[in-house]
Order: structure tokens, then C-alpha cells, then sequence
């Protein structure tokens, strides 16, 4: 009896862990299932849906070579929104937030402790720039530079930064990508994430890099075929786990 009980949990616990096994904080979501595979993924961290194709700006045809000025990449988002994509109509960039929660410091570090430079590695960074917690806690990726505890010593290059880990993303590249937030007091500058060093900074609004959409919160998708056959079995050998009890 208690043994049943026990075993239709944890069926019931391994269907959970199966639907989020493909990235430890990514969750597929399948907003076309006409289309092969997922058009989005749920960041269950960030509270934040990423669209899985990074050169979705090219392949949805607003600009050829996926390169454009920051009002470009809002254009294309106003594009975005005003056809309700997969539903929903706040697409936005990527967003950046002080790593202390109150002022941007734009002093160059390698440990993360500013909001510019490279090799993030605290908590604060992961929370403030959704573009640096993707790359480096979400994909588990390295930026170019040791990080040093004054983290404003010379650049030590770390083994392995060069290897980046795309996760289930397409076209991601190591290219630059915009972020919608700009500089306080100077609107004529934005932050950017450049994928290739795993460094962020900020430019003139007029540069032309990359950019991918992402929204706020959840979306409504498909449930996967095995995962919800899965669940199904898991929770029905709970019911006949609890019934065989009962009698
Ligand atoms: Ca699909
Ligand atoms: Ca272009």
C-alpha cells in the first residue's frame, strides 16, 4: 500500500523532472505546432520567455542581415507586437538593471561587480542583465577574463571561454546584442551583451548589432505529447495507488 503510494510519487516526480530536463531552467514551449520543435522557451528563473530562434529579426524578414540601430530593433518589436506574436503583444529586448539595484557604475570590472566588463559571476549580475544570467548561469558559459577579487586587475584569459554553450537556442551567436535599457541622463547610449567575450557595455543607439525578442512572465503553450503522457501515467497510478488504500 504505502509502497504503491511511493511509487506512483515517484513516477509523478519524474514526469516533473523530464519537463524541464532539456536546460536546467529552460522549458520548451510550443506556440506554432505547425511549425517542427519549440518557438519559444521559458526561462523558469528570470520569470522570462525567450524566443528560441536568436536570428528571428532575419528569418521573419524585417531586416536581412539581422544587424540594425537600436530604434531598428524597436522597430521590429513594435512590428512584433502590433501582429499580436504567438499571442501576445508586449514583446520587448532584453532589459538591464544596476547589479547593486540602484545606480548603473560603469567602471570596467572582471568579476561582475560593476555594470560594465566582463566574467559576471555574482548574484547581482545574474538578476540585473537578462542577456549576462543567460549566458553565464542559464547556459553556463565563461566570459574571456579570470575573474580577481578587486575584479579591476589586467585581463587573465580563462581556459575554455571560447567554447559557448548554445543551449537550444538557434542562431546564437557570438555576436552583439542590444538591450532595451539606455544609459540614465543620456538616452543616446544603450547597454549591449556581446556573446563572444561575455562582456557588457554600452554604445551610441546609432551602432548596428543584433537583437532578440523576450517577454515578461509565461506563455500558453502545447503540453509535449510525452511529457503530458507522462504526467498522465504518473497521476494515475496515484489515483490507483490512493483507491487500492481507501478500500
Ligand atoms: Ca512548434
Ligand atoms: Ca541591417
Amino acid at each position: 500500500m504505502g509502497g504503491n503510494l511511493g511509487l506512483a510519487v515517484g513516477w509523478t516526480m519524474l514526469a516533473l523532472l523530464a519537463a524541464g530536463s532539456a536546460q536546467a531552467a529552460l522549458q520548451g514551449r510550443d506556440l506554432d505546432p505547425g511549425k517542427p520543435g519549440f518557438e519559444a522557451y521559458y526561462d523558469t528563473e528570470l520569470d522570462l520567455t525567450w524566443i528560441a530562434d536568436f536570428g528571428f529579426i532575419r528569418s521573419s524578414g524585417l531586416d536581412a542581415d539581422g544587424r540594425v540601430s537600436l530604434s531598428g530593433a524597436q522597430s521590429w518589436i513594435a512590428t512584433l507586437n502590433a501582429s499580436s506574436l504567438y499571442g501576445y503583444s508586449d514583446w520587448r529586448l532584453p532589459s538591464v538593471a544596476p547589479v547593486n539595484g540602484s545606480s548603473f557604475q560603469l567602471a570596467a570590472t572582471n568579476n561582475g561587480s560593476t555594470d560594465v566588463g566582463v566574467a559576471a559571476t555574482g548574484l547581482g549580475w545574474g538578476k540585473a542583465s537578462e542577456m549576462g544570467h543567460l549566458y553565464y548561469v542559464t547556459l553556463g558559459n565563461k566570459g574571456m577574463c579570470t575573474p580577481t577579487a578587486a575584479g579591476n586587475d589586467a585581463c587573465v584569459a580563462q581556459p575554455g571561454w571560447e567554447q559557448k554553450n548554445t543551449g537550444p537556442f538557434a542562431n546564437l551567436g557570438t555576436f552583439v546584442y542590444w538591450s532595451g535599457t539606455t544609459l540614465p541622463g543620456d538616452a543616446g547610449k544603450a547597454f549591449y551583451f556581446y556573446a563572444y567575450y561575455g562582456n557588457q557595455n554600452y554604445a551610441p543607439v546609432g551602432e548596428t548589432y543584433s537583437a532578440v525578442a523576450v517577454r515578461s512572465g509565461d506563455v500558453l503553450a502545447v503540453p509535449e505529447p510525452r511529457t503530458a503522457s507522462l504526467m498522465l501515467a504518473g497521476l494515475v497510478a496515484l489515483m490507483l495507488a490512493l483507491r487500492g488504500r481507501n478500500r
